[in-house]
């Protein structure tokens, strides 16, 4: 069994698109096992997204991941990690298949609506620093 770490980003919360992507996760057959409403501060955005900490658009996706509550969640089932990155789809909204998350609701790269770990390892990293070490 694996653990993922999913998170509704702002622009989805707003949206109200919570329940229709946990209703997605359920479908698919993965259990939530932890869930909340939350404001990412900025030290937790540099720290979740350090691995981009280069890239020209860092300073734009920490000030968007930061702008407004948003649901971070744990889910757990075989593969996770996999069957939620496939369940969530391409980075890019005009690259991801309708039928996943971000071909169904996004349209830029900027608000893509979910994040998803994108292997075991940086799971557990970001369910330790979402959720501390449970
Ligand atoms: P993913 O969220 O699919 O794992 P990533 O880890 O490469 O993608 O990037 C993290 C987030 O950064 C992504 O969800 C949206 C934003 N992002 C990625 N590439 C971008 C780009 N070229 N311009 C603006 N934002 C970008
Ligand atoms: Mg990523």
């Amino acid at each position: 069994m694996e653990r993922t770490f999913v998170m509704v980003k702002p622009d989805g919360f707003k949206r109200g698109l919570v329940g229709e992507i946990i209703s997605r996760f359920e479908r698919k057959g993965l259990v939530l096992a932890e869930g909340k409403v939350m404001t990412v501060s900025r030290e937790l955005a540099e720290r979740h997204y350090s691995e981009h900490r280069e890239k020209p658009f860092f300073g734009e996706l920490v000030d968007f991941i930061t702008s407004g509550p948003v649901f971070a969640m744990v889910w757990e089932g075989p593969d996770a990690v996999k069957n939620a990155r496939s369940i969530i789809g391409k980075t890019n909204p005009a690259d991801a298949a309708p039928g996943t998350i971000r071909g169904d609701f996004g349209l830029v790269v900027d608000y893509n609506v979910v994040h998803g770990s994108d292997s075991p390892e940086s799971a557990e990293r970001e369910i330790g620093l979402f959720f501390g070490n449970n």
